[in-house]
């Protein structure tokens, strides 16, 4: 290999402070792992001798330990996009330590291009193999890599091991044209390549190599659970149903599903939901369920941006992986995540909600309106363009102290035009074709926990006099307000506001 190979340490010197940086990868899969344990050696010591030192960070998505988790805990991240899942770094988002602009995933690296953030000084692109000529293999996770690739004036590739000659064939790598010259993205069926299975990367750009060799998966999930299982067998309650009545043809469309452990337990439904038709999916992320489906034949193909499995499905991934290069195939998050195909093909989004409110206004984000979670990742991109949109969460969270349905949202992610199906494990909410009084005595009587039914049913009462999405204003976010005051949404008292 030409590239002078460099150890992380040496890598980690090129960084400076305020550095604007692209990391390849899209949840754990694909983001770089060994150079930035460096970079957060390197700012601790720059820390101690009192010099500033934080570099700002565009990736595809979530990152993992090794990344996102030990810059925050070095307090290395100065800004940071378009989306996390790491508690040290929400810690650090939520006492404004880092800043964090929360990014719908499609538009990054379109943004990128534009200019709309600057110049990027460096990149660290995970790949599994590369030429001489800077033809690369990239890893199991693509976010924003083709568009990071062009706009770094440096870049590190972190050789990964662990994954040598296996991707070959598994990627499909397109870049769109820019405004106005930008045509249709000819993607007609899930399963169209429209690129290339390798990333092209200016060779005088790249200043070294560093060696890796392990996965770093996503961690396994909570085992479900009866609340989960119910949210599960509701969704695919509701896609049984409209299937049979004509709502969706009968060949099926492809399905998304996002992050978390509610994503996975519906995931695990649709095993067992015979009626619903082997399907494809034409999502953001391949949870360890969906390879599940797969080696069972019920999802037939899966286009996704990233394999967001643990390490040991990894592992069988790529002992088989003849037979998942049949099955999947890996590309930019600009593209598995885009609004165009996404409508084309018709693709039934199915995302988790932390509450919904009861005119069927989404909040993904915000934990009582003001604390970061993750961000809204892809979920914006599928639910405004899906064929069908579903949202689900449970009832009640935190022993039923808290309401996941509530009056009024205390931060918006999705609002009630975009969200067609609210899922809880109590049932389903169809919003369609409903005007806001009617959404509210779906959501209330469908998906409400029991517990919180007659205190919601009340809260429309107080506010018949409320136009036509009928709300007492300084009422609204009542649930929220008693919650942090007396940590029990259920003492929310109306005659206060009456
Ligand atoms: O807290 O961790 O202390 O137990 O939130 O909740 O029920 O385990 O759900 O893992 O599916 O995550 C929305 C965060 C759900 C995720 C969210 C607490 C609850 C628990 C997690 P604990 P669950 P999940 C594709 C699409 C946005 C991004 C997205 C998410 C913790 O799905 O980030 O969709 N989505 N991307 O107790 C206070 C509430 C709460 C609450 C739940 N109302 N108030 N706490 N919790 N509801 C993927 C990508 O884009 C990459």
């Amino acid at each position: 290999m030409k590239f002078p190979i460099l150890t992380p340490e040496e890598a980690a010197e090129l960084f400076f402070h305020d550095a604007k940086c692209g990391f390849s990868g899209f949840t754990a899969p694909g983001s770089p792992k060994v150079v930035t344990q460096a970079i957060a050696a390197k700012a601790e010591k720059l820390h101690a001798e009192g010099q500033p030192f934080k570099i700002n960070i565009i990736t595809g998505a979530s990152t993992s330990d090794n990344c996102d988790g030990i810059l925050a805990r070095a307090n290395a991240i100065g800004k940071r996009t378009p989306y996390q899942n790491h508690p040290d770094l929400r810690k650090r988002i939520n006492t404004h330590d880092a800043h964090y602009f929360d990014l719908h995933l499609s538009e990054a690296a379109q943004k990128l291009r534009y200019g709309f953030f600057g110049d990027l000084d460096l990149a660290i692109i995970e790949v599994s193999d590369i030429q001489d000529d800077g033809t690369a293999v990239v890893g199991t996770g693509v976010g924003n890599v083709p568009t990071i690739a062009r706009m770094a004036k440096k870049i590190i590739i972190e050789l990964n091991e662990k994954l040598r000659h296996a991707l070959h064939g598994l990627h499909d790598i397109y870049l769109p044209l820019d405004p106005p010259n930008r045509g249709e993205i000819p993607i007609f069926k899930v399963s169209d390549r429209i690129g290339s299975p390798v990333l092209k990367i200016d060779p005088e750009k790249i200043v070294g190599v560093v060696m890796s060799d392990h996965y770093e998966g996503v961690k396994a999930f909570t085992p479900l659970d009866e609340t989960t299982k119910m949210i599960g067998a509701n969704v695919c309650r509701f896609l049984i149903e409209e299937l049979r009545r004509g709502g969706i043809p009968k060949s099926f469309l492809p399905l998304q599903s996002g992050v978390g452990n509610v994503a996975n337990a519906v995931l695990y439904g649709l095993a067992d939901a015979k009626e619903i038709p082997p399907f494809e999916m034409y999502t953001e992320v391949i949870q360890d369920a969906v390879i599940d489906l797969m080696k069972q034949g019920r999802c037939k193909f899966g286009s996704t941006c990233s394999l967001t499995v643990s390490n040991d499905v990894e592992d069988e991934v790529i002992s088989n992986i003849e037979f998942f290069k049949e099955h999947v195939v890996l590309r930019p998050s600009e593209i598995s995540n885009n609004p165009e195909v996404i409508r084309r093909l018709g693709v039934i989004s199915m995302n988790t909600a932390l509450e919904a409110d009861i005119f069927g206004n989404i909040n993904s984000t915000h934990v009582t309106g003001t604390r970061m979670m993750n961000g809204i990742g892809g979920s914006g991109d599928f639910t405004r363009n899906a064929y069908i949109s579903i949202f689900s969460c449970p009832s009640i969270t935190k022993e039923g102290k808290i309401s996941n349905i509530v009056p009024m949202v205390s931060h918006v992610d999705h609002t009630e035009h975009s969200v067609d199906i609210i899922v809880t494990d109590q049932g389903i909410a169809d919003l369609r074709g409903l005007d806001p009084v009617e959404r509210a005595h779906e959501i209330i009587n469908n998906c409400a926990h029991p517990i919180y039914r007659e205190l919601l049913n009340d809260y429309l009462k107080l506010s018949t006099r409320g136009g036509q999405t009928p709300h007492t204003l300084h009422a609204a976010l009542a649930f929220h307000t008693e919650f942090l005051s007396s940590g029990d949404m259920r003492n929310v008292d109306w005659s206060k506001f009456a």
